[in-house]
């Protein structure tokens, strides 16, 4: 390829290089030369860029074009063409829609909450965008928390306070402190350097991958996980086989053997927690008839007893830092694994110690640990959102399927306004949501469903009004991650494809027409000035030059560094937790809180406690779907984003998303290496193609998520590529924190020795002019 030019631009999977071609449009991407682990998603950008999977027009559904807004089966149909417009038409349409809706129904009735991770860029951030907007022509009903650790964000404020939330995300224990102190770390959920390469924001060079080895040659690792190959190699790490989703059983057991053994450190329960003396009476059996040894956690969990009892003896010997992955917390009753986590790490007491406690997020995401996160950078204003409706992200259907319903979370009840639009820009609900069979008859349900995108996703597919949007290597930005080395300068390397515009061009002429300001008559530069220049001024920035000094030089270094083990989160109120109480009712850690108590939840008692799921165990599920499903993130690409691209493909099996079973189960079903399979669950089937591991638990199947939606051949399998939504539930971790529960599902596979269609999901539509 003729690079007649190179140009950095930057991804939430970190800083690379785009060289481009003589023809001006076609790119070739490569890592930046010093960064020591790059993210292999970097091979996608290519084909992923000038894709026949790009949207390039403003296009409307047929149906809903001739038909006008309302509930209509043919959203989604993969035969249901699309009318190519022009901007204006489209943005008249879209104006009218807006203010039929809002002066019929109200501002409520329009859905914004637009879950999703979009591009990196700090100014062309969809949300951002798409919120301002919203805000400035009425409001909205919104969305909150996540779809990453939705569990823990509700229930920590209880156990920690807010600001220990926060504390636990930004400052917590470093990997510079683990190396320099920590003897054990203890890890529920593997450390998988795959998901080290993901930064939301990206960082200039990923610096995880050394400090980890850093600390491996200091610190012993145990990986409790169903899988042997979660934990990257280079830490060594031992590994104990757990049964997905039974995680509270192990800390339980570990646990009994600190109370009974007279291990645990009663003073820091003592002078720093709440609720010590409940947990050990539960521990022991003594409030349910129940004692929680390691023999009844190894009946549920298969981790050896043996093994547990040694565990807990050596984790209260030295220096232990207790981790849970955020994949933990993502199935039902999620959050008792971190309450139950955070309790033992309570009772080895030490909360607050360099290098020891509790952390929630290493192997999760590539900047935990790796330096200070202060929290400040450029931000466009998103103003305030007159409506106070809400639900929590991961309850759109509820929402769409039960206007005027009620729902009760974080202790009180929401009750669902009745949507009738929905505009998501920066997300891709048919990849993040569960039981995507549901998720497509709610969206069937509304009058209008609007989405900005880049690509014909499948979410893209089921709207009424697709407008295109210029990508990341189609438009100036600046970019960060929390706690990153450098602000970076990300700089259109082509122009945009086809008539896609950049967000802040469509919301600003959308705006227009409804009578609202959304741009305030700036371009995307002067955007970038403004965000960077009040940043600049803003209390605490660091020393920066002016916007032009900055954008010639292509970014700026950013102070960012490991920090002390005294400024790590807990160390003062360990020091003193009297003159530093956490912001919780006692001021101390709530192993029992009487907050969540005084909830009176069915499903969610004072203290963190054993509940098997539903569908598991003892449940019809149980014996017709033997096969304990994870659904995690995949490797070689972010979440759906670029899956057409070559380094996703790569990794595919049989053109398909690959299905990693145990040999065992893959013999007892006459299973090969290579075949294409069918994987069922309760919720409906997909086909993958087949990989044997024995780094599986036998009994325990993986997928990752993010492979395109193909509904194109349904007598076959509800998709035939591969998307592992199809299978999930979609229940709520609990009544408590309502947070998604698509960690891992039940199922079945047999081998599909019929015809096998082909995969159409990276197809786009059937396009007509007018
Ligand atoms: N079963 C199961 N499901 C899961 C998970 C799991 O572990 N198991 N993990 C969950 C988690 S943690 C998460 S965070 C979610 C992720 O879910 P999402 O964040 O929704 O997934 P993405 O594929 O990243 O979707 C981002 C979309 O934004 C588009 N895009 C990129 N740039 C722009 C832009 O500038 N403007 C606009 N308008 N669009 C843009 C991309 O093309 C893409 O379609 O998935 C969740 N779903
Ligand atoms: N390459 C890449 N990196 C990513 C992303 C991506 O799409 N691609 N997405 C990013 C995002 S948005 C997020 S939120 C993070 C998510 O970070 P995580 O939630 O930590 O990631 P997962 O890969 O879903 O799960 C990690 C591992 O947890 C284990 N696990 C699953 N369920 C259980 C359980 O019940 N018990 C135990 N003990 N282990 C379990 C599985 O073996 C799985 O491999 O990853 C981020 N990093
Ligand atoms: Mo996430």
């Amino acid at each position: 390829m003729d690079t007649g030019r190179s140009v950095e631009t930057s991804a939430h999977w970190g800083t690379f290089l785009v060289d481009v071609a003589a023809d001006g449009a076609s790119v070739a991407a490569r890592p930046h030369a010093d960064d020591p682990d790059a993210a292999p998603a970097i091979g996608n950008a290519a084909a992923a860029h000038r894709h026949p999977s790009r949207v390039a027009r403003p296009s409307v559904r047929r149906g809903w074009l001739e038909d006008g807004p309302g509930a209509d089966d043919r959203r989604g149909d993969p035969d249901e063409p699309y009318v190519e417009v022009d901007w204006d038409t489209a943005l008249d349409l879209l104006a009218a829609e807006y203010r039929r809706v809002r002066s019929t129904y109200g501002d409520a009735a329009v859905f914004g909450g637009s879950y999703g991770w979009g591009s990196a860029g700090r100014l062309h951030h969809a949300q951002s965008q798409l919120h301002r907007f919203l805000n400035r022509t009425g409001g909205y009903t919104r969305s909150v928390g996540d779809y990453s650790r939705g569990a823990s964000l509700v229930l920590l404020p209880h156990l920690l306070g807010a600001d220990g939330t926060l504390a636990l995300r930004r400052r917590p224990v470093s990997w510079q402190h683990v190396a320099d102190h920590t003897d054990l770390v203890v890890t529920f959920g593997g450390l998988r350097r795959s998901n080290t390469w993901v930064v939301p924001g990206g960082h200039a060079r990923h610096r995880g991958s050394d400090l980890a080895r850093g600390a491996a040659a200091t610190t012993h690792f145990v990986a409790l996980s169903a899988q042997r190959d979660d934990a990257w190699d280079e830490l060594g790490a031992e590994w104990i086989g757990v049964m997905p989703g039974t995680d509270v059983t192990v800390a339980l057991a570990l646990l009994h053997v600190l109370v009974t053994e007279g291990l645990a450190d009663e003073e820091f329960l003592a002078t720093h927690c709440v609720g010590a003396e409940e947990v050990a009476a539960y521990v022991r059996g003594e409030s349910d008839g129940v004692p929680k040894t390691p023999e009844w956690a190894e009946a549920i969990s298969r981790a050896p007893a043996a093994a547990l009892r040694d565990l807990a003896r050596r984790m209260a010997a030295g220096r232990t830092l207790v981790n849970v992955v955020y994949a933990v917390q993502r199935g039902e009753a999620g959050e008792q694994a971190v309450w139950a986590a955070l309790t033992l790490a309570a009772f080895l007491g030490q909360v607050g110690l360099p290098g020891g406690g509790f952390a929630h997020g290493f192997g999760s995401m590539g900047d935990y640990g790796v330096g200070l996160d202060d929290g400040r950078l450029p931000v466009v204003d998103q103003g305030r959102n007159p409506v106070p409706d809400l639900i929590p992200c991961a309850r759109i259907v509820d929402l769409l399927t039960s206007p005027g319903g009620e729902l009760p979370f974080d202790g009180g009840v929401l009750r669902l306004p009745d949507v009738r639009l929905v505009h998501w820009a920066g997300g891709n609900p048919f990849h993040h949501h569960q039981d995507l069979r549901r998720l497509r008859s709610a969206f069937r349900g509304v009058d209008t469903l609007v989405v900005d995108e880049t690509h014909w996703t499948a979410t893209a597919r089921h709207a009424d009004v697709v407008l295109p949007v210029a990508s990341s290597l189609e438009r100036d930005d600046v970019a960060a991650g929390a706690g990153d080395t450098r602000l970076r300068v990300s700089r259109a390397a082509t122009a945009p494809y086809g008539e896609a515009r950049e967000e802040l061009w469509i919301l600003g002429r959308l705006a227009e027409r409804l009578g609202a300001d959304h741009d305030e008559g700036l371009d995307a530069r002067g955007w970038l000035e403004r965000i960077y220049e009040e940043w600049r001024a803003a209390p605490g920035s660091p020393p920066a030059p002016d916007f032009a000094r900055f954008w010639a030089d292509g970014g700026l270094d950013l102070p960012a560094s490991p920090y002390p083990p005294e400024d790590a989160a807990f160390a003062a109120f360990r020091a003193d937790p009297v003159g530093a109480p956490l912001g919780t009712p006692s001021g101390r850690i709530e192993l029992v809180s009487s907050t969540i108590g005084g909830f009176g939840l069915p499903d969610v008692g004072r203290h963190a406690r054993w509940r098997p799921p539903t569908a598991w165990w003892g449940a019809t599920d149980a014996a017709t779907y033997p096969l304990h499903l994870l659904c995690n993130q995949p490797t070689h690409r972010l979440h759906s984003q670029h899956d057409m691209g070559a380094a996703s493909a790569s990794t595919k099996v049989a053109g398909r998303e690959p299905v990693r079973l145990h040999p065992a189960d893959a013999a007892a079903r006459g299973i090969a290496a290579g075949d294409v399979v069918r994987v069922r669950s309760a919720q409906g089937s997909l086909l993958a193609g087949a990989v044997l591991s024995d780094a599986l638990m036998v009994g325990v199947a993986q997928m990752h998520t993010g492979a395109w939606f193909d509904p194109s051949a349904p007598e076959v399998a509800d998709c035939v590529h591969g998307n592992v939504n199809v299978l999930t539930r979609d229940v709520p971790t609990s009544t408590l924190t309502q947070a998604t529960s698509g960690a891992h599902v039940l199922v079945e596979v047999e081998r599909h020795d019929g015809p096998v269609p082909p995969v159409r999901a990276f197809e786009p539509p059937v396009l007509v002019g007018r």
